[in-house]
């Protein structure tokens, strides 16, 4: 075997943020940066020697270059298998259900999720662990620890693989199978879901709207929708995945899936619309002319669990991030169920997940899933959303109105300020902290402050713990404010502020959501003076 040993020197921004390590296509391109991280993630690693291995991405630019590299990085270092996704394509929570049906040791996955892609646009690379989740923080801590003082990486010198057909083929002496990146999917939603009955739906005269964003969901969302569904052909739009997304930013929200909001707001518009973000996990939902909010997505998920075959038998508790509403929590409340707090992040649901403590999960951008995997998962929730209508012969607007009737309405909603300053974002932030005190008991308006901290979470399973994950501002009435800077921009800072507020009067639960929540967010100008250090005048998206 030709392993060739190339020495480097380190580059000191290598630390993995919310979801893996996430920069400019350039940033990656530059000599030995790839090879330092993805050596530094074997370092890091123990016993992964003649083991399995999962690689994919999202397709996106650099995806076929990179995955080139790591397998003959991986063949230097002794790994036994690697499973490849065809054309180098795997979407996270596919990668994430393919280590676990394979029981592979662990597994790499290429994205950038919903960040543009492109020669100008972003990559990113994360470990995922035997769990087929998101490596926990001691694990990203130690691959960081490693970029720091790596002198060398091992690379075999052989030709690049065609990764265009399944195959088995060798690497020196590991395996690479080229396997089906959507069969091990698209079968593990059939295990969950009544297929039949969704079928029956669609054939009904119900009618759906797909948008994968020119991301990794099109072969996905074809062949379950439209083959194995028999929803129409062109349910699924922008449904070839292209290297930059088609110029667009693979982000499924108001704002960057427009097409979608074109069609469900249109004349003559469908009675349900879908669409997922550039790795495949996350998800919007949209009934005609309605849209659905990710954290009420999830707390009407865990209340309607029961009408799904694979969550048939109730679910064993729930877990939202910190900044996702309230909503969720009345749910658990009423099925007498623990809901778990974690910080931003899929990472932190892994052991909950694992121990059987929550069977759903959610995050309020965008993003549910349950312990089929261990990520979230767009198509999941799409399917899921899917079952519950076809079980209930209900709109999408009937059900969450019916909801908030039952339990209330959390207004929710999250302001982003892209691409400020750095410095400027981190003093708006510490000059937050150093309020608390001073903020204890005050009165702005008719809300009074209940509590402001920075939020810390210690993991009931490891007893690990995680500090500072977000600003939390509560309120005598359960309102709240959250500050948090963005782990997973690549262009200075984002500081993003999400606002909540409960409202059980269900007279006025058609308030305009930022209607709702103006005092709240005036109070958050008034306390972190956002206009000010973010040098601009209104968000740059609100979700
Ligand atoms: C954002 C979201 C977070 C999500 C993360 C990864 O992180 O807020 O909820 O888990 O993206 O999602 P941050 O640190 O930028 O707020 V994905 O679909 O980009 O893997
Ligand atoms: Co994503």
């Amino acid at each position: 075997m030709n392993i060739r040993t190339v020495s480097t020197t380190p580059f000191p921004d290598q630390k993995p943020g919310t979801s893996g390590l996430r920069k400019s296509v350039t940033v990656f391109q530059q000599p030995h940066y790839l090879e330092n991280f993805v050596q530094s993630i074997f370092d890091a690693l123990e016993g992964y020697q003649d083991q399995t291995l999962v690689l994919g991405g999202d397709g996106r630019y650099y995806n076929r270059q990179a995955i080139q590299t790591i397998l003959k990085m991986a063949a230097a270092n002794g790994v036994g298998r690697m499973l490849v996704g065809r054309g180098g394509i795997l979407s996270t929570p596919a990668a994430s259900a393919v280590i676990r049906q394979y029981q592979a040791f662990g597994g790499i996955i290429l994205s950038a999720s919903h960040n543009p892609g492109g020669p100008d646009g972003d990559f990113g690379i994360k470990y995922n662990i035997t769990n087929g989740g998101p490596a926990p923080e001691k694990v990203t801590e130690a691959i960081y620890d490693r970029s720091k003082v790596i002198n060398s990486y091992k690379i075999l010198d052989v030709a690049d693989i065609n990764l265009d057909k399944l195959a088995v083929l060798r690497i020196g002496d590991m395996t690479v199978e080229v396997i089906d990146p959507v069969e091990p999917y698209a079968r593990l939603m059939e295990s969950l879901f009544d297929f039949a009955k969704i079928r029956q739906l669609l054939q009904s005269g119900f009618r759906m709207c797909m948008d994968s964003l020119h991301a990794v969901t099109g072969p996905y969302a074809v062949n379950i929708f439209e083959q194995r569904l028999g929803a129409p052909k062109g349910t699924v739009q922008n449904g070839v995945p292209l290297e930059d997304f088609g110029g667009g930013h693979p982000d499924p929200n108001l704002v960057y899936a427009h097409d979608l909001v074109e069609v469900l707001y249109g004349d003559n518009a469908p009675d349900f619309g879908a669409a997922s973000d550039g790795d495949g996990d996350r998800n919007m939902i949209l009934g005609r002319k309605f849209f659905v909010t990710p954290s009420d997505s999830l707390a009407i998920l865990t209340a309607n669990a029961h009408l799904v075959p694979g969550y048939k038998n109730g679910i064993a508790g729930v877990a939202r991030s910190m900044p996702t509403s309230e909503a969720v929590d009345r749910v658990a409340e009423k099925l007498g169920i623990e809901c778990y707090e974690t910080p931003t992040g899929w990472k932190f649901f892994g052991n909950l997940l694992d121990a059987g403590k929550a069977t759903l999960c959610g995050e309020e951008s965008f993003g549910t899933g349950s312990n089929h995997v261990r990520e979230k998962d767009g198509l999941w929730a799409v399917l899921f959303w899917l079952n519950i209508l076809a079980v209930k012969g209900e709109s999408v607007e009937q059900i969450v109105r019916d909801h908030w009737k039952t339990y209330g309405r959390n207004f929710y909603s999250r302001h982003d300020y892209e691409e400020v300053d750095s410095q400027r974002a981190n003093e708006l932030m510490t000059r937050l902290r150093n309020s608390f005190n001073e903020l204890q008991g005050k009165q702005f308006g008719n809300y009074q402050v209940k509590y402001a901290d920075d939020f810390s979470y210690t993991d009931p399973v490891d007893s690990s713990v995680s500090k500072n994950q977000g600003i939390r501002i509560g309120f005598t009435d359960g309102s709240r404010i959250v500050f948090r800077l963005s782990g997973t921009g690549t262009k200075g800072a984002t500081l993003r502020v999400y606002l909540e507020s409960y409202e059980p009067d269900a007279s006025k639960h058609d308030i305009e959501t930022q209607t709702a929540l103006k005092d709240l967010i005036n109070i958050a100008e008034e306390i972190a003076q956002i206009r000010k250090f973010t040098e601009r005048e209104t968000p740059t998206v609100i979700t």
